[in-house]
């Protein structure tokens, strides 16, 4: 199945089914990734990327900051949002035009049409970090979809099941990719393989990873 579309202009996106609700959009953010790596750079320098540490003990491989009312955070206590970044004590920082224009108009691509973020989760990778099988269920509503975008170098992204023993598809991710999740697929347990080296033109030894989420 191949179904081609505009997003903006006169690039051709490739529209991948990934399971029930969940589409690639292939490129779809490659023509706006400057933009979208300036507004991160902003983000970090107010809430600045850290390693957080999981529930068990462990500290993450992946770095994460967010934007947004609410952002994603793990301690000792649990997987939970916040309005608030623990490390500093300020609201996080607002969620950028260009992330709404983006996850909005990905989602009508993939027939979400009114989604709406109030929560962005930006995760940064360098080589050897990896993200094992989880499923996103710390958000009110799971009728919303999540809309992801991939920034530098290339991933391969494991898609799941209900089950975390469920067998897992591999996709690679690469620059200006996008995934929307949503549907009947929408608590499938994913994860993202040990990022390999390499060097990008945009991010040097890096993958950059967006989540956008309506979470309150
Ligand atoms: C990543 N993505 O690509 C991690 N979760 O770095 C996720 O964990 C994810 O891509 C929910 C929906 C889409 C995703
Ligand atoms: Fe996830």
């Amino acid at each position: 199945m191949r179904d081609l579309f505009e997003p903006s202009g006169d690039q051709e996106v490739l529209h991948e089914p990934l399971g029930e609700g969940a589409v690639l959009l292939r490129g779809f953010a490659a023509a706006r990734s400057a933009t979208l790596l300036a507004a991160i750079d902003s983000i970090a320098d107010a809430a600045p990327f850290r390693r957080m540490i999981t529930p068990g003990g462990f500290e993450m491989s992946v770095a994460m900051t967010n934007c947004g009312t609410a952002g994603w955070v793990t301690d000792r206590k649990g997987y939970r949002y916040t309005t608030h970044d623990p490390d500093s004590g300020k609201p996080w920082p607002r969620l950028p035009r260009e992330f709404l224009d983006l996850a909005e108009a990905a989602a009508v691509a993939a027939g979400f049409p009114g989604f709406l973020p109030d929560a962005c989760l930006v995760n940064r990778y360098e080589p050897g970090a990896r993200l094992s099988l989880h499923q996103d269920r710390d958000e009110a509503d799971y009728g919303h979809p999540i809309v992801s975008v991939s920034l530098g170098l290339p991933a391969t992204f494991q898609f799941g099941g209900p089950k975390r023993s469920d067998p897992v598809k591999k996709v690679a991710l690469r620059h200006g990719d996008v995934v929307v999740w949503g549907g009947a697929s929408r608590l499938f347990h994913h994860g993202v393989l040990t990022l390999k080296d390499g060097e990008h033109p945009s991010t040097g030894r890096r993958r950059f990873n967006l989540t956008m989420r309506k979470a309150l």
